[in-house]
């Protein structure tokens, strides 16, 4: 039988609800899996409030139960102030902020397992903007929380294409100072033996020096190299669980790893 205990009786109690916050550059997948994980928890009996943090979105791959769009009207903010898409998104944040506690009363009331929150796809202004790390720690309060970082397999699939994403996972890690998994998305586009040579790099680093060396010369080797010494100075290897929403490959194992950061990896459900 399926798991028909489990956190929510934390829930009930008022006590205890778990976020996952999914973050990545635009169109890197985290619309895609934040639908697929909801699939995956409500199989496996759990239950997810899933949250649309994006203002701009037209049309996500799932129903939410709590939309931003409902606090503000991102089309109005654009005409009414004469700004563009990125001021926009911006002016859209910052004024969301207002209504952080009412979202989060929305989401509670919904008493559910997981919160699964899409975040908007202009990382830069989500991340850097001090609105965005606002909405995250007002939204997540003192519940347990994690970042979910996607790395996109369409640029991490390059030497420095992985270099790059891995260096702005260590940055967006420092804005939302979340515990953070990182991710490599859409793995269904790359052959096993890519999938396999990028989870080399995150788990010995010469591997990666290798083929930066192969790939690269001048200026940028020098760079690429310096900036590898400040990974491996900053914490050695990263796990990068790769996954793809589209197929849902590796949604099980993302379970397993926000287990073990939410709960010190006591399972919550059993198997048939
Ligand atoms: N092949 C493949 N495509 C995917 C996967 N996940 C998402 N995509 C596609 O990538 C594109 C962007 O996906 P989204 O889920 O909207 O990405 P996003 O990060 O939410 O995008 P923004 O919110 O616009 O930044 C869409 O065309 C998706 O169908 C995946 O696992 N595999
Ligand atoms: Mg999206």
């Amino acid at each position: 039988m399926k798991r028909d205990k489990g956190i929510s009786g934390f829930i009930d109690n008022g006590q205890k609800m778990y976020w996952i916050f999914i973050i990545g550059t635009a169109g890197s997948g985290k619309s895609l899996l934040s639908a697929s994980l909801e699939k995956w928890l409500t199989a496996a009996d759990l239950s997810a409030t899933v949250v649309n943090l994006d203002p701009g979105v037209e049309k996500p791959p799932y129903t939410s139960d709590v939309d931003i769009r409902e606090y503000v009207d991102y089309g109005e903010v654009m005409s009414k102030f004469g700004l563009g898409p990125n001021g926009a998104l911006v002016a859209s944040l910052d004024m969301a902020v207002s209504h952080v506690t009412y979202i989060r009363e929305e989401i509670v009331d919904f008493g559910r397992d997981y919160v699964i929150v899409d975040c908007p796809g202009q990382m830069e202004l989500f991340a850097y903007r001090n609105s965005g790390p606002l909405l995250v720690s007002s939204l997540g309060d003192r519940d347990p929380s994690v970042s979910l970082y996607l790395m996109d397999a369409n640029i991490a699939r390059t030497p420095t294409g992985y270099l790059s994403s891995m260096l702005l996972g260590f940055s967006i890690n420092i804005r939302f100072g979340l515990p953070q998994l990182t991710l490599l998305s859409k793995i269904d586009i790359l052959s096993p033996t890519e999938i396999e040579e990028v989870l080399q790099w995150s788990e010995e680093p010469y591997e990666l020096e290798e083929a930066l060396d192969n790939m690269s010369s001048g200026l940028v080797r020098d760079y690429a190299f310096s900036a590898l010494q400040m990974l491996k100075d900053l914490g050695g290897t990263v796990t990068v669980l790769p996954v793809s929403a589209k197929e849902m490959k590796g949604v099980e194992m993302l379970y397993g790893e926000l287990q073990r950061v939410f709960l010190g990896g006591e399972n919550l459900y059993e198997e048939i």
